[in-house]
Protein backbone atom coordinates (compact mmCIF):
# COMPACT_ATOMS: atom_id res chain seq x y z
CA UNK A 1 0.00 0.00 0.00
CA UNK A 2 1.73 3.56 -0.81
CA UNK A 3 2.37 5.94 2.17
CA UNK A 4 2.50 8.67 -0.30
CA UNK A 5 1.27 10.00 -3.90
CA UNK A 6 4.72 9.16 -5.09
CA UNK A 7 4.44 5.27 -4.52
CA UNK A 8 1.53 4.95 -6.53
CA UNK A 9 1.92 3.19 -9.56
CA UNK A 10 3.41 5.77 -11.81
CA UNK A 11 1.58 4.84 -15.08
CA UNK A 12 -0.96 7.01 -16.27
CA UNK A 13 -4.37 5.49 -18.35
CA UNK A 14 -5.81 9.13 -18.59
CA UNK A 15 -4.00 10.63 -21.86
CA UNK A 16 -3.80 14.57 -22.63
CA UNK A 17 -6.62 15.64 -24.76
CA UNK A 18 -9.63 15.12 -21.81
CA UNK A 19 -13.03 16.33 -22.46
CA UNK A 20 -14.10 17.08 -18.73
CA UNK A 21 -14.46 20.60 -17.49
CA UNK A 22 -11.32 21.76 -15.53
CA UNK A 23 -11.49 21.13 -11.82
CA UNK A 24 -13.24 17.76 -12.20
CA UNK A 25 -13.32 15.85 -9.20
CA UNK A 26 -14.74 12.70 -11.61
CA UNK A 27 -11.38 12.91 -13.83
CA UNK A 28 -9.02 13.13 -10.27
CA UNK A 29 -10.94 9.96 -9.26
CA UNK A 30 -11.44 8.25 -12.51
CA UNK A 31 -7.27 8.89 -12.50
CA UNK A 32 -6.21 7.35 -9.64
CA UNK A 33 -8.90 4.96 -9.50
CA UNK A 34 -6.66 3.40 -13.01
CA UNK A 35 -4.00 3.82 -11.66
CA UNK A 36 -4.93 1.10 -8.97
CA UNK A 37 -6.74 -1.15 -11.33
CA UNK A 38 -3.94 -1.08 -13.66
CA UNK A 39 -3.46 -3.07 -17.16
CA UNK A 40 -6.21 -6.15 -17.37
CA UNK A 41 -9.29 -4.06 -16.54
CA UNK A 42 -11.98 -3.57 -19.11
CA UNK A 43 -14.34 -0.64 -18.14
CA UNK A 44 -17.81 -0.48 -18.68
CA UNK A 45 -19.71 3.04 -18.42
CA UNK A 46 -23.12 4.42 -20.04
CA UNK A 47 -23.72 8.31 -20.96
CA UNK A 48 -22.31 10.29 -18.46
CA UNK A 49 -19.31 12.95 -17.66
CA UNK A 50 -17.18 9.89 -17.87
CA UNK A 51 -18.27 8.98 -21.45
CA UNK A 52 -17.67 12.39 -22.44
CA UNK A 53 -14.44 12.34 -20.54
CA UNK A 54 -13.44 8.96 -23.04
CA UNK A 55 -14.44 11.47 -25.90
CA UNK A 56 -15.74 10.86 -29.08
CA UNK A 57 -15.21 8.17 -31.40
CA UNK A 58 -12.32 7.09 -32.93
CA UNK A 59 -10.76 9.64 -30.75
CA UNK A 60 -10.31 8.53 -27.03
CA UNK A 61 -8.06 9.81 -23.88
CA UNK A 62 -8.54 6.70 -22.00
CA UNK A 63 -5.67 3.64 -22.98
CA UNK A 64 -7.25 1.15 -21.55
CA UNK A 65 -10.40 -1.40 -23.51
CA UNK A 66 -14.18 0.09 -22.39
CA UNK A 67 -17.40 -0.39 -23.79
CA UNK A 68 -20.14 2.08 -24.12
CA UNK A 69 -24.05 0.64 -22.69
CA UNK A 70 -27.17 1.92 -21.96
CA UNK A 71 -28.14 3.30 -18.48
CA UNK A 72 -30.31 0.22 -17.63
CA UNK A 73 -27.71 -2.61 -18.87
CA UNK A 74 -24.45 -1.01 -17.05
CA UNK A 75 -24.27 -4.14 -14.56
CA UNK A 76 -26.32 -6.31 -17.09
CA UNK A 77 -22.98 -5.55 -19.41
CA UNK A 78 -20.35 -6.16 -16.86
CA UNK A 79 -21.95 -9.41 -16.42
CA UNK A 80 -22.25 -9.78 -20.23
CA UNK A 81 -18.37 -9.54 -20.14
CA UNK A 82 -17.51 -11.69 -17.31
CA UNK A 83 -19.57 -14.68 -18.91
CA UNK A 84 -17.60 -13.84 -22.16
CA UNK A 85 -13.82 -13.71 -20.27
CA UNK A 86 -15.03 -16.99 -18.16
CA UNK A 87 -15.99 -18.57 -21.40
CA UNK A 88 -12.42 -17.87 -22.90
CA UNK A 89 -11.31 -18.88 -19.41
CA UNK A 90 -9.30 -15.42 -19.30
CA UNK A 91 -9.33 -14.89 -15.46
CA UNK A 92 -6.63 -11.91 -14.70
CA UNK A 93 -8.87 -9.62 -16.17
CA UNK A 94 -10.81 -7.21 -13.44
CA UNK A 95 -14.47 -6.33 -15.32
CA UNK A 96 -15.29 -2.56 -14.15
CA UNK A 97 -18.72 -0.41 -14.71
CA UNK A 98 -18.40 2.84 -13.81
CA UNK A 99 -21.57 5.16 -14.13
CA UNK A 100 -22.96 8.31 -12.64
CA UNK A 101 -25.18 8.60 -9.71
CA UNK A 102 -28.20 9.38 -11.94
CA UNK A 103 -27.03 5.84 -13.96
CA UNK A 104 -27.24 4.10 -10.47
CA UNK A 105 -29.14 5.65 -7.78
CA UNK A 106 -31.68 5.92 -10.27
CA UNK A 107 -31.70 4.56 -13.70
CA UNK A 108 -29.10 1.49 -13.72
CA UNK A 109 -30.34 0.16 -9.64
CA UNK A 110 -32.28 -2.68 -11.29
CA UNK A 111 -29.54 -4.57 -13.70
CA UNK A 112 -27.46 -3.69 -10.64
CA UNK A 113 -29.29 -5.50 -7.67
CA UNK A 114 -29.71 -8.53 -10.44
CA UNK A 115 -26.00 -8.70 -10.21
CA UNK A 116 -25.25 -7.48 -7.08
CA UNK A 117 -27.70 -10.67 -6.17
CA UNK A 118 -25.92 -13.53 -8.79
CA UNK A 119 -22.70 -12.50 -7.08
CA UNK A 120 -21.19 -11.73 -10.50
CA UNK A 121 -17.10 -11.16 -10.43
CA UNK A 122 -16.84 -7.15 -10.72
CA UNK A 123 -16.46 -4.25 -9.02
CA UNK A 124 -19.35 -1.65 -9.13
CA UNK A 125 -18.31 2.53 -9.32
CA UNK A 126 -21.00 5.18 -8.40
CA UNK A 127 -19.31 8.04 -8.64
CA UNK A 128 -21.26 10.80 -7.72
CA UNK A 129 -21.67 14.41 -8.70
CA UNK A 130 -24.94 14.48 -6.83
CA UNK A 131 -27.16 15.36 -10.39
CA UNK A 132 -27.14 14.73 -14.22
CA UNK A 133 -24.41 17.00 -15.10
CA UNK A 134 -23.33 15.85 -18.27
CA UNK A 135 -27.09 17.56 -19.03
CA UNK A 136 -27.10 20.17 -17.59
CA UNK A 137 -27.41 20.02 -13.64
CA UNK A 138 -30.85 18.02 -13.29
CA UNK A 139 -31.34 16.91 -9.96
CA UNK A 140 -30.83 13.35 -9.13
CA UNK A 141 -32.16 11.07 -6.09
CA UNK A 142 -28.38 11.55 -5.00
CA UNK A 143 -29.07 14.99 -4.94
CA UNK A 144 -28.54 16.65 -1.44
CA UNK A 145 -31.52 18.52 0.26
CA UNK A 146 -30.93 22.25 -0.38
CA UNK A 147 -29.85 22.10 -3.72
CA UNK A 148 -30.89 24.58 -6.57
CA UNK A 149 -30.59 22.48 -9.82
CA UNK A 150 -32.31 23.21 -13.07
CA UNK A 151 -35.15 20.90 -12.58
CA UNK A 152 -35.64 22.33 -8.86
CA UNK A 153 -35.35 25.91 -9.73
CA UNK A 154 -37.22 27.84 -7.67
CA UNK A 155 -37.55 25.81 -4.20
CA UNK A 156 -34.61 23.77 -4.15
CA UNK A 157 -34.77 20.03 -3.42
CA UNK A 158 -36.88 19.09 -0.87
CA UNK A 159 -35.65 15.76 0.22
CA UNK A 160 -32.84 13.82 1.23
CA UNK A 161 -29.94 11.85 -0.47
CA UNK A 162 -30.62 8.28 -1.06
CA UNK A 163 -28.87 6.44 0.99
CA UNK A 164 -27.60 4.07 -1.54
CA UNK A 165 -24.86 2.30 0.58
CA UNK A 166 -27.73 0.54 2.70
CA UNK A 167 -29.35 -0.68 -0.65
CA UNK A 168 -26.35 -1.96 -1.84
CA UNK A 169 -24.91 -3.33 2.00
CA UNK A 170 -28.43 -5.18 2.04
CA UNK A 171 -27.27 -7.50 -0.90
CA UNK A 172 -24.41 -9.09 1.67
CA UNK A 173 -21.66 -8.50 -1.01
CA UNK A 174 -18.21 -9.20 0.39
CA UNK A 175 -16.60 -5.41 -0.67
CA UNK A 176 -18.61 -2.19 0.02
CA UNK A 177 -16.54 1.39 0.23
CA UNK A 178 -17.33 5.10 0.16
CA UNK A 179 -14.21 7.25 -0.83
CA UNK A 180 -12.89 10.49 -2.44
CA UNK A 181 -10.39 12.39 -5.18
CA UNK A 182 -9.62 14.76 -2.20
CA UNK A 183 -8.05 11.52 -0.39
CA UNK A 184 -6.59 9.93 -3.56
CA UNK A 185 -4.48 7.51 -1.59
CA UNK A 186 -7.85 6.30 0.34
CA UNK A 187 -9.21 5.98 -2.75
CA UNK A 188 -6.12 4.17 -4.71
CA UNK A 189 -6.07 1.72 -1.44
CA UNK A 190 -9.88 0.88 -1.80
CA UNK A 191 -9.30 0.21 -5.77
CA UNK A 192 -6.39 -1.74 -4.78
CA UNK A 193 -8.12 -4.16 -2.07
CA UNK A 194 -11.25 -4.16 -4.34
CA UNK A 195 -9.40 -5.67 -6.98
CA UNK A 196 -8.06 -8.15 -4.70
CA UNK A 197 -11.27 -9.95 -3.76
CA UNK A 198 -14.03 -12.19 -5.56
CA UNK A 199 -17.59 -11.40 -6.21
CA UNK A 200 -19.63 -8.19 -6.52
CA UNK A 201 -17.77 -5.12 -4.83
CA UNK A 202 -19.42 -1.56 -5.03
CA UNK A 203 -17.27 1.42 -4.10
CA UNK A 204 -18.97 5.10 -4.12
CA UNK A 205 -17.04 8.35 -5.22
CA UNK A 206 -17.98 11.87 -3.76
CA UNK A 207 -16.59 13.73 -7.04
CA UNK A 208 -17.21 17.45 -6.44
CA UNK A 209 -17.94 19.12 -9.86
CA UNK A 210 -17.35 22.99 -10.02
CA UNK A 211 -20.31 24.29 -12.95
CA UNK A 212 -22.88 21.67 -11.33
CA UNK A 213 -22.35 23.24 -7.74
CA UNK A 214 -21.38 26.32 -8.63
CA UNK A 215 -17.75 27.04 -6.99
CA UNK A 216 -14.23 28.32 -8.22
CA UNK A 217 -12.26 25.47 -10.16
CA UNK A 218 -9.35 25.75 -8.11
CA UNK A 219 -11.66 24.53 -5.05
CA UNK A 220 -12.44 21.32 -5.72
CA UNK A 221 -10.06 19.37 -3.66
CA UNK A 222 -11.28 21.62 -0.75
CA UNK A 223 -15.07 21.19 -1.37
CA UNK A 224 -13.99 17.23 -1.52
CA UNK A 225 -12.29 17.82 2.02
CA UNK A 226 -15.02 19.66 3.77
CA UNK A 227 -17.00 17.04 2.77
CA UNK A 228 -15.66 14.70 4.72
CA UNK A 229 -14.47 17.36 7.64
CA UNK A 230 -18.34 18.04 8.13
CA UNK A 231 -19.36 14.39 8.16
CA UNK A 232 -21.42 14.74 4.93
CA UNK A 233 -19.50 12.43 3.38
CA UNK A 234 -17.81 9.68 5.14
CA UNK A 235 -15.27 7.41 3.95
CA UNK A 236 -15.87 3.65 5.92
CA UNK A 237 -15.72 0.01 3.88
CA UNK A 238 -17.77 -2.82 5.13
CA UNK A 239 -16.24 -6.20 4.63
CA UNK A 240 -18.13 -9.17 5.16
CA UNK A 241 -20.63 -6.79 7.12
CA UNK A 242 -18.05 -5.29 9.40
CA UNK A 243 -17.79 -1.33 8.94
CA UNK A 244 -14.90 0.72 9.27
CA UNK A 245 -14.01 4.26 9.25
CA UNK A 246 -10.96 4.50 7.18
CA UNK A 247 -8.64 7.67 6.73
CA UNK A 248 -9.78 11.37 7.66
CA UNK A 249 -13.12 10.17 9.15
CA UNK A 250 -11.66 7.65 11.22
CA UNK A 251 -9.59 10.62 13.31
CA UNK A 252 -13.10 12.66 12.80
CA UNK A 253 -14.67 9.76 14.71
CA UNK A 254 -11.85 9.32 17.46
CA UNK A 255 -11.32 13.22 17.82
CA UNK A 256 -14.72 14.05 17.54
CA UNK A 257 -14.53 17.28 15.78
CA UNK A 258 -16.21 16.89 12.82
CA UNK A 259 -17.21 20.65 11.53
CA UNK A 260 -20.67 22.26 11.29
CA UNK A 261 -21.85 21.75 7.60
CA UNK A 262 -22.01 25.35 6.90
CA UNK A 263 -18.91 25.42 6.35
CA UNK A 264 -19.16 23.37 3.13
CA UNK A 265 -22.39 24.43 2.26
CA UNK A 266 -22.25 28.39 2.22
CA UNK A 267 -19.01 27.81 -0.01
CA UNK A 268 -21.26 26.72 -2.94
CA UNK A 269 -23.84 28.92 -4.92
CA UNK A 270 -26.07 25.74 -5.45
CA UNK A 271 -27.22 26.04 -1.61
CA UNK A 272 -28.02 29.57 -1.94
CA UNK A 273 -31.65 29.48 -1.68
CA UNK A 274 -31.26 27.11 1.09
CA UNK A 275 -33.85 28.16 4.26
CA UNK A 276 -32.78 28.00 7.37
CA UNK A 277 -35.12 25.59 8.43
CA UNK A 278 -33.19 23.03 5.53
CA UNK A 279 -29.88 24.00 6.93
CA UNK A 280 -31.02 22.49 10.55
CA UNK A 281 -32.88 19.86 8.78
CA UNK A 282 -29.58 18.30 7.06
CA UNK A 283 -27.73 18.87 10.05
CA UNK A 284 -29.51 16.90 12.34
CA UNK A 285 -29.71 14.08 9.47
CA UNK A 286 -25.92 14.28 9.17
CA UNK A 287 -25.86 14.22 12.54
CA UNK A 288 -27.58 11.11 12.96
CA UNK A 289 -26.08 9.40 10.26
CA UNK A 290 -22.48 9.77 11.87
CA UNK A 291 -23.91 8.90 15.35
CA UNK A 292 -25.46 5.23 13.45
CA UNK A 293 -21.62 4.70 11.75
CA UNK A 294 -20.13 5.43 15.10
CA UNK A 295 -21.76 2.83 17.01
CA UNK A 296 -21.62 0.11 13.88
CA UNK A 297 -17.97 0.89 13.99
CA UNK A 298 -18.01 0.36 17.37
CA UNK A 299 -19.75 -3.14 17.15
C1 LIG B 1 -32.26 6.27 -21.45
C2 LIG B 1 -31.57 7.60 -21.54
N1 LIG B 1 -32.15 8.67 -20.95
C3 LIG B 1 -31.54 9.88 -20.98
C4 LIG B 1 -30.32 10.03 -21.61
C5 LIG B 1 -29.66 11.39 -21.64
N2 LIG B 1 -28.54 11.49 -20.71
C6 LIG B 1 -27.26 11.32 -21.12
S1 LIG B 1 -26.14 11.56 -19.90
C7 LIG B 1 -27.38 11.91 -18.79
C8 LIG B 1 -27.03 12.31 -17.38
C9 LIG B 1 -26.41 11.21 -16.61
O1 LIG B 1 -26.29 11.58 -15.25
P1 LIG B 1 -25.36 10.75 -14.29
O2 LIG B 1 -25.56 9.31 -14.48
O3 LIG B 1 -25.54 11.27 -12.92
O4 LIG B 1 -23.89 11.06 -14.83
P2 LIG B 1 -23.18 12.52 -14.97
O5 LIG B 1 -23.65 13.07 -16.28
O6 LIG B 1 -23.57 13.35 -13.82
O7 LIG B 1 -21.73 12.19 -15.01
C10 LIG B 1 -28.64 11.82 -19.39
C11 LIG B 1 -29.93 12.08 -18.70
C12 LIG B 1 -29.75 8.89 -22.22
N3 LIG B 1 -28.54 8.94 -22.79
N4 LIG B 1 -30.38 7.70 -22.16
S1 LIG C 1 -19.98 18.69 -15.35
FE1 LIG C 1 -18.91 18.25 -13.42
S2 LIG C 1 -18.56 16.03 -13.34
FE2 LIG C 1 -19.10 16.62 -15.46
S3 LIG C 1 -17.12 16.90 -16.50
FE3 LIG C 1 -17.77 18.92 -15.74
S4 LIG C 1 -16.85 19.09 -13.67
FE4 LIG C 1 -16.74 16.93 -14.28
Amino acid sequence: MPENLFKMNAKEYILPGSRSCQGCGLSLAYRFALKALRENTIVTLPASCLCVLHGLYPNTSVNIPCLNCTFASTAASASGIVAGLNALNKTDTTVVAFAGDGGSFDMGIQSLSGAAERGTDFIYVSYDNEGYMNTGTQRSSATPMGALTTTTPVLTKQQHKKDFLKIMEAHDLPYAATTSPSYPIDLYEKFVKAKRIKGTRFIHIHVPCPPGWSYPTKDTVRIGRLAVETGIVVLFEVENGKLRFTGRSRTLAEKGNKLPIITYIERQGRFKKMSIEQLSQFQKWVDSRWNEFLRRAAN
